[in-house]
Order: structure tokens, then sequence, then C-alpha cells
């Protein structure tokens, strides 16, 4: 019964997949994308050439983090996520957070840092191919794809010195919490914490640079990612440990103080892509079952906010939607009293007004893609 899982260590969403594995006691062997297997074998069914992709032991190719979770969590009565109203919501909201909110400074922090990344980054890229003719010339087209990427997630020379501040400042509100808790929602990970896992392991708590930073800035956060890669609680530092949510529906201060430094991007970032994408989608004839582009916000839809006073241009994805639609849908069936409370918690960390934001469109995993229904 072991599921084989094409992934590389230095890979964001891979580390969120690879966590979920380990500490739901889910045996996998992990196998490089650059494996022949992954083309031959995995991309015909998996459809595009992303990791993390598992093949389970039974056969099924499954592409997409999210979606390997899903199948999991689906298959085995939801062990991670929070059942009460406000948990089961700030953990969905940390898990949109990692997948698509963090991704400024995790790749301002790998690309922008040469002297201190570069050869560590060089050797990943090398190693995640196989020998053949053109190893050399692959690694240096993949790593000047990827520096790119830095630029279309809104990092530029003007905006670095915020994207900066706004890390440290998350970064610190972190630290805070896992003084109190070695999780999101004390003893035990949730959803949240996988999500949120993806830029703060293989980036932010890897690359030599962010990594310095984390080390010597926010121990608890990097105990935090050290024991999300270990199958056990591993939180012998907090003495009275418990072993499950906290009680109640808790939200910590600590973890409301470290939304409220989210929300500053995240709510007008989302609010601009979402009116990108609209007026895309009412400027295109997209048919049920079309593919939502992971690539569109490279060329067509950009989103343009102001944080701190300072002007970003983004790339809108669809695939944000896809995560605050899962969210939504979360606060939707809930009861009536039960969605006030989760208002005054996101009011009371300036995410008011999220979870009404929407494409005119829903989207939809299916055969390995995301589409618009
Ligand atoms: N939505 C996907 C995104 C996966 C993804 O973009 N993975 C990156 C590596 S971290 C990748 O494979 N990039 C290669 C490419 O885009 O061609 C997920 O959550 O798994």
């Amino acid at each position: 019964m072991t599921h084989s899982l094409y992934a590389i260590p230095h890979s964001l969403y891979s580390g969120r997949a690879r966590s979920y594995l380990i500490k739901n006691g889910i045996p996998f062997q992990e196998f490089s994308c650059g494996h022949e297997s992954f083309k031959a074998e995995i991309l015909p069914e998996a459809k595009l050439a992303t990791i993390p992709t598992l093949r389970t032991a039974e056969g099924q190719v499954i592409r997409d983090g999210a979606a390997i979770i899903e199948y999991f969590e689906a298959a085995n009565g939801r062990p991670c996520r929070p059942k009460t109203p406000r948990q089961q919501i700030v953990s969905g909201l940390f898990d949109l957070t990692g997948a698509e909110g963090l991704l400024r400074p995790a790749m301002h922090y790998r690309w922008n840092f040469p002297e201190e990344n570069l050869s560590f980054l060089y050797y990943h890229f090398y190693h995640s191919q196989r020998e053949h003719p053109e190893r050399e010339a692959k690694t240096q087209y993949m790593m000047d794809k990827m520096r790119y990427a830095a630029m279309i997630f809104g990092v530029n020379d003007e905006s670095q010195a915020l994207v900066e501040a706004l890390y440290l400042d998350f970064l610190l509100a972190l630290d805070k919490h896992f003084e109190l808790y070695p999780y999101l929602l004390g003893w035990r990970p949730c959803i949240g914490d996988f999500g949120l896992l993806a830029p703060l392991f293989a980036h932010l708590g890897r690359d030599p640079k962010p990594l310095q930073m984390m080390q010597q800035q926010a121990v608890h956060v990097y105990r935090w990612v050290e024991r999300m890669n270990r199958p056990y609680q591993d939180a012998s530092e907090h003495y009275a440990a418990g072993a499950d949510y906290l009680a109640d529906d808790e939200i910590p201060e600590t973890l409301l103080a470290v939304l409220s430094i989210i929300a500053e991007d995240l709510l007008p970032e989302t609010r601009a892509a979402a009116e990108s994408i609209n007026l895309w989608l009412g400027a295109n004839s997209v048919a049920s079952g079309d593919r939502a582009s992971r690539y569109l916000g490279q060329s067509e839809c950009k989103a343009s906010f102001v944080v701190r006073g300072q002007q970003f241009q983004t790339g809108a994805q669809p695939y944000r939607f896809f995560q605050l639609q899962i969210v939504q849908d979360a606060y939707q069936a809930r009861a009536e009293k039960e969605r006030r409370d989760i208002d005054a918690m996101l009011d009371s960390c300036g995410l008011q007004g999220l979870l009404e934001i929407k494409l005119e469109r829903r989207l939809e995993q299916r055969d390995n893609l995301e589409v618009w229904i």
C-alpha cells in the first residue's frame, strides 16, 4: 500500500502534500519529476507537468497538492479539518494564504539574493533532471523561468522594501503564536498548517537567505517547519501539551494578529484579481468544462492594488479563487448564528468582505485540471 509522490525538495507545493502524508502516517516513496516514469507514465494522466503529483498504490494519478490532500481527507473521515465553525474557516484561510498569499516573499527571498542562494538553488535545479545532453541548458532555462515568476507576483525594485517589511511583520507575529502552541489551532496540525507550510518550507524555511532570517528571528516558526516534516507531534518544549485542536472553537489572539497582517495584501489583491478575471470572463466566451488556465495571470489578467501606500501589479490567478471557494462553501454550510460568529472574527482582523469576493463562474477540479463550470 505504498503510494508514489512525485516531488522535489525545493518545490513549494510539494512540501504541503509531503507533510500531510508524513503527519497522517500514509506510506509513500518520493520520486523526482526527473524520473523517467514521470513523463512516460504520469504526465499523460496528470495532464500538466506540475508537482506534487501522486500515483496511489492502486494506480490512480492525482495532480495538485490540494487534490492529493482532499483524496485522503475524503477517504478517512476528514482527520485534519476542524469541526467547529471559526476554526474550520481559519484553517481554510491559512490554506489559501499558503497556496497563494505568500508567493511574493517566497519568490523574492529565493531569487533576489543570488550571493546567498544561487549555488544551493543550482544544485537542486540540476538534480531534478536525469543525466542528458541538455541538462545544463535545461537547468538554466528552468531557473530563468522561475526567476521571472518572482516578477509576475509583483516584486520589483520599488516594491521590494515593502515585501520585506510585510513578511517580517508576518514572521514575527507567527513566531509569537508558535511560542504558545506547536500548531495553528493548538496541538495538532489542520489543513491550514499544511497550506501554510508550502511557502514556509521549501523557500522561506530552506533557502539559505530566508532560512537564516527564520532561524535568527523566528525560532518558533523554524521549529514548526521542522515539526511539520516529522510524523510525531514533536512539541517537547511545550511541557503541558494537549493532543487536539483548542477547545470551544477558540482562535487565539496571537493567530488573529497574524491574520491581520495577512489581510493587508490578501484582501486588496483578491478583490483586484476578482475584478480582473471577471472582466476577462465577460469578454471571452467560456464554455462549461473549459480549462481555467494557470497562465491567465501571466498575460491577460492583472491585478492592481495598493498596500501601505505601495502600488502593486500582479498576475491574477484563477487558482486563488478555487481555494477561496472552499472556504466560502464551508461558511455557507454553517447555521446563521455560526456565520455571525465567523463574520465578527473576520471583522476583528481586517478580513471583512473576503468571503463575498466571487468570480462570475465557479471552478472545479476535473480529471486533474481546474475547469470553469
Ligand atoms: N496548483 C498546483 C500547483 C503546482 C505547481 O505549480 N508546482 C510547481 C512546483 S512548486 C511546478 O510544478 N511548476 C512547474 C511548472 O509550472 O511548469 C498545486 O497546488 O499542486
